[in-house]
């Protein structure tokens, strides 16, 4: 079968594409998608206590107000189940199904430099050939087991909350373990706490969190936001990060110490990431950015009796927001509980897993469930579980040995008609996802459509243009305290063997738009065409 685009993937922005490619080009496209229905990181994160960080009237797409007038979310931030149902609701709208594979991954693609198409090939051997092909795999969609010697031979049952079954974990009457506290394991172990009969935290890296302050949306917030589309589209498409809040134009320093308290105190009463949004400088300034990590190392230290306890968790080595800042609903407060404990891996580390539970250096753990909230493989990780060839047959996963390099994280030199939305070097997980996806998405259907307008067959970027653009990727990054923290997985440094490299684009999605819609206006600079 030939399709004139293939698109692999079929959460935000899988949809968004199929949509743009066969109802405003008029091609004939199909999305192929590993999952059993829509969503993407939604279909596969259940995790408990899983719930968006961006606020629903952001969480969405934006290309369409009728869209977003007959869609109400019930609470501040959407559920998985809630984005699932969104999702469906723009299926059945723009009618996406009957052009959508489920349960087909994509496990291999190669570029056919005399036919000037891909070849592509699934899981189940199927083949096809597709004009265009496009990765719509998401930034962290490829979970990460950490290699712990030992968990083959344990004994209980353990899970990944990024695989998470979809029938849901009993907990009751259960001694769980969790690895990780990040984003997930914040929000996870909360809710684990309150069935299971013990819970051990296992925590290697403490983290900052800001109570997300989740309720349910009242009549008037749904007119609020009716009202306000396109004043809520134009802030969240001209900041920094995407979301429909405004950063502050203030400096830390331009207020009193006092004023600055007052501010965070309200910030943290309102709740969410608009913490970060308190001051302009907090990703720039260390001492501005020490004042935020002050007063939330403080608000731990409140929280948390067991003074012990309260060290480890207020024991934070990297500046707010340098790694991906989680918000949460009770996290601190969990460790109040009876039956929750911290283990500090920092000074007692995991030696292995044995048959009973996880064994640290100072004793072991008995166990029944085994969570691993340990992240992803971020950005490059599901672009590399497919084997993916351009010219040549030169391989993806050998040109990124030493880390990714594309031309504004949208396409590879030597792989033409190959399109990534929000791939490394492009904002992506630094932003709130569906914004970023949209412009990605819209920009790649402009450039397509350039393309077979004047009559051509392929494009991709200049290998110069990509070399630049991963220095203006690293330079930006330099800029912000993101820099600081080595052990994120912005650098990829949670998964071992990766090389380490900053990989989104910290430049912000406001510049990040106009650089993208400059290079499209002078004729789609730094690309080649043929
Ligand atoms: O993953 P993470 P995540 N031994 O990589 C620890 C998005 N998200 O799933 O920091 C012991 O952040 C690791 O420790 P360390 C969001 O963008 C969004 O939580 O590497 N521990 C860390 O504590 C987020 O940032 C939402 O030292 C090990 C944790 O596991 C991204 O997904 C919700 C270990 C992993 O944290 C990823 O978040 C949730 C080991 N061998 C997530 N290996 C919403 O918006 C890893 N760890 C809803």
């Amino acid at each position: 079968m030939h399709y004139d685009a293939l698109i692999a993937g079929a959460g935000f922005a899988g949809l968004y594409q199929l949509l743009c490619l066969r109802d405003r080009l008029g091609l004939k496209a199909r999305v192929f998608e590993a999952g059993g229905d829509l969503g993407g990181t939604w279909y596969w994160n259940r995790y408990p206590g899983a719930r968006c960080d961006s606020e629903s009237h952001a969480y969405r797409y934006f290309f369409s107000r009728e869209l977003a007038e007959e869609w109400q979310s019930t609470e501040r931030y959407p559920g998985p189940a809630e984005i699932r149902a969104y999702l469906d609701h723009v299926a059945r709208k723009f009618d996406l199904r009957r052009d959508i594979r489920f349960n087909t991954r994509v496990t291999a693609a190669q570029f056919d430099e005399a036919e000037k198409l891909w070849r592509i090939e699934t899981e189940s051997g199927e083949t096809c050939t597709a004009t265009w092909f496009v990765a719509a795999v998401g930034c962290l969609s490829s979970a990460n087991v950490p290699a712990i010697p030992g968990l083959a031979d344990f004994r209980g049952r353990w899970y990944h909350t990024g695989q998470w079954p979809h029938e849901g974990v009993d907990f009751a009457g259960k001694r769980v373990g969790q690895i990780g506290t990040g984003s997930t394991g914040i929000q996870a172990a909360p809710v684990i706490a309150e069935t299971a009969a013990h819970l051990t935290v296992f925590q290697r890296t403490a983290n900052y969190s800001v109570p997300a302050r989740n309720a349910p949306l009242s009549p008037e917030f749904h007119r609020w936001a009716r009202e306000h589309f396109e004043e809520i589209r134009a802030i969240a498409q001209s900041t920094v990060n995407g979301h429909a809040f405004r950063i502050e134009e203030r400096n830390v320093a331009d207020v009193s110490p006092e004023e600055c308290q007052r501010i965070y105190e309200a910030a943290w009463e309102k709740g969410g990431l608009q913490f970060r949004a308190t001051f302009k400088d907090l990703l720039t300034d260390r001492a501005a950015n020490a004042t935020a990590a002050e007063f939330l190392k403080a608000r731990i230290r409140a929280i948390v009796k067991d003074p012990a306890t309260a060290d480890a968790l207020a024991d934070i080595d990297h500046p707010y927001s340098a790694k991906r800042p989680p918000i949460d609903t009770g996290y601190f407060e969990t460790f109040n509980r009876p039956n929750v404990a911290l283990v500090n891996l920092r000074q007692d580390p995991i030696e292995r897993i044995t048959p009973e539970g996880i064994r640290t250096k100072s004793k072991e753990h008995p166990l029944d469930i085994i969570v691993f909230a340990t992240g992803f493989d971020a950005l490059t990780g599901p672009l590399l579980k497919m084997d993916i060839r351009g010219r040549g047959g030169r391989s993806l996963r050998e040109d990124w040995k030493a880390g990714p390099e594309t031309y504004l994280g949208l396409q590879v030199p030597g792989y033409p008609n190959f399109f990534t939305i929000t791939g490394p070097g492009s904002p992506s997980v630094l932003t709130n996802m569906p914004v970023a996806i949209e412009q990605h998405v819209e920009w790649i259907t402009d450039c397509i459509a350039h393309v077979r307008r004047n009559g051509l067959a392929t494009v991709e970027p200049a290998a110069e243009a990509a070399r630049a653009w991963g220095e203006r990727v690293q330079e930006a990054a330099k800029a912000t305290l993101l820099y600081d923290a080595k052990h994120s997985w912005y650098f990829g440094a949670n998964v071992e063997g990766k090389p380490q490299v900053f990989m989104p684009y910290a430049g912000g999605l406001n510049r990040y738009r106009r650089i993208c819609e400059g290079i499209a206006a002078r004729g789609y600079e730094g690309f080649v065409t043929g």
